[in-house]
């Protein structure tokens, strides 16, 4: 039997030694680097940039940043004005900086966030406000209590990376938040890229209001509704439809959409669904640091809770938000996402407005891909054709996970790490072995690095596996050599 030749080389060159000494070697690797980075921080004479927060109106979110460690102040305004709640409901709604949610605060693991907490002049009673991002007694309720017209400020250390709620934590508390005072505090790891085209940011909490007008001629809130978790309505965003109409999200068809979902409560755990949707990512409780569920259809948010969610939207149409507590639709839980753009009639095809065969060109299913170069002609002495394969690297899976490649040519699997752990590709000989001699070393990748992976194809047909290292059970895959 002809033995093969199988060679993998990075762009930082071929390795040497067995595989567990390279991985050992790899991981070595890393902790220097990491210590450096660590070294280089401690080390640095320069105090850290003094920023300021951008603070914008849900459902928006601040852009991404990716920067250095910086001193983030974050200015926030508690209110109380009375505004519509529900079409021709006023209540006096209590909020941070105007918005329920209050706005989303976006830092990064690192930073140290200045929150500077100011309480309107004209607001009637003390406000504060607890970060679930924090370490320290209250999450800065009791270094923020403020009287009207008053500011207080304190700093904290953004140590673990998540979408943390914030409330304020005054009165009986429940209240504070039942009237608004609640929002989202993200914060990432300052690295890596976006791995979707859009993103917003939303909360869901109740109202409970009084049967009869207070003294300021709206219905104030109802404690006795509150503790019996009656409530009045049930909101995204502050309002009854709040995301709907000219507020609406929009997508546009082949997007992957992100949402950043709060939840104040006081009382009602959201079971948070998208109709006609599935999760393709969801970070559980909001948590960065863990690997996110896959196609997922419906994921709790608790009261002071979060989650983050992805989802690639491939067909035109609407996608309601729901609570699918579905009582809480019609107390006025529900947004809209609506997308626009081309159809995927694979994925989803209505049958009465798009009969098979009426309207489009069909993708014909069995057309060959466009060759890149000449075929190989089998081994008359002509140069081996290159291809270039694009594989992005999550966590834990490649996508894709399959491959066709020609015996014989050369293929550069360019590797984009888009998720947050450390991965690398390895590819086994024919034989299944991920030890043989005619396998060599592939570049582990922190989360949002890049690499190329060079693989000469051997000239032996048949299928052969490719793994990580690192997660060698699940983050597997198979390239068909023909
Ligand atoms: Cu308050």
């Amino acid at each position: 039997m002809n033995l093969t030749r199988s060679q993998v080389t990075t762009r930082r060159g071929r390795w040497r030694g067995g595989p567990r000494a390279r991985l050992l070697a790899a991981f070595l690797m890393l902790g220097i680097v990491a210590a450096f980075g660590l070294f280089a921080v401690g080390c640095g004479d320069d105090e850290p940039d003094t920023i300021q927060a951008a603070l914008v109106a849900p459902p928006n979110v601040p852009p991404k940043q990716n920067r250095a460690n910086a001193h983030v102040v974050v200015d926030l305004v508690a209110k109380e004005e009375i505004r519509e709640i529900s079409p021709g409901v006023e209540y006096e709604v209590w909020s941070f900086n105007d918005y329920v949610p209050g706005p989303m605060i976006r830092v990064q693991v690192g930073d140290t966030v200045e929150i500077r907490l100011q309480n309107a002049s004209d607001s009637k009673v003390t406000h504060n406000i607890d970060l679930h991002s924090v370490n320290g007694p209250g999450g800065g309720a009791e270094s923020t209590n403020v009287a009207p017209g008053e500011t207080k400020a304190f700093s904290f250390k953004a140590l673990a990376p998540g979408l943390f709620t914030y409330h304020c934590a005054q009165g009986i508390v429940a209240d504070h938040i039942s009237n608004g005072m609640y929002g989202g505090i993200l914060v990432e790891e300052p690295r890596g890229k976006a791995r979707y085209d859009r993103e917003y940011y939303i909360g869901q909490h109740e109202y409970y209001l009084t049967d009869t007008n207070g003294p300021n001629g709206v219905p104030a809130l109802d404690v006795d509704k509150m503790l019996a978790e009656d409530a009045t309505y049930v909101v995204w965003n502050g309002a009854t439809d709040g995301l709907t109409g000219d507020n609406a999200l929009t997508a546009t068809t082949g997007e992957t959409v992100r949402l950043y979902v709060t939840n104040g409560g006081p009382n009602f755990t959201s079971s948070y669904h998208v109709i006609g949707e599935i999760f393709d990512r969801a970070y559980a409780w909001g948590s960065l640091a863990n690997l996110p569920l896959k196609w997922i259809q419906t994921i709790s948010v608790p009261p002071g809770g979060a989650a983050i969610t992805d989802m690639k939207i491939d067909v035109p149409g609407d996608y309601k938000i729901v609570d699918h507590a579905l009582g809480r639709l019609t107390k006025g839980a529900v947004g809209i996402i609506t997308a626009t753009g081309d159809n995927d009639f694979d994925v989803f095809r209505d049958l009465q407005e798009h009969p098979l065969g009426s309207d489009v060109e069909e993708p014909t299913a069995t057309a060959e891909p466009a060759a890149t170069s000449e075929p190989d002609d089998g081994g008359n002495g002509e140069p081996a054709t290159t291809e270039d394969i694009a594989v992005e690297m999550d966590d834990n899976v490649f996508i894709p996970d399959t491959f066709t490649v020609k015996a014989g040519s050369v293929v550069n699997f360019q590797l984009d790490n888009i998720g947050n752990l450390p991965h690398n590709m390895r590819i086994a000989d024919l034989a299944g072995s991920y030890d043989g001699d005619t396998v060599s070393d592939p570049e582990l990748l922190s989360g949002g690095q890049t690499g190329v992976l060079t693989w000469e194809v051997p000239d032996a047909t048949g299928t052969y596996k490719f793994r990580c290292d690192v997660h060698p059970v699940e983050m597997v895959g198979t390239i068909t050599v023909e």
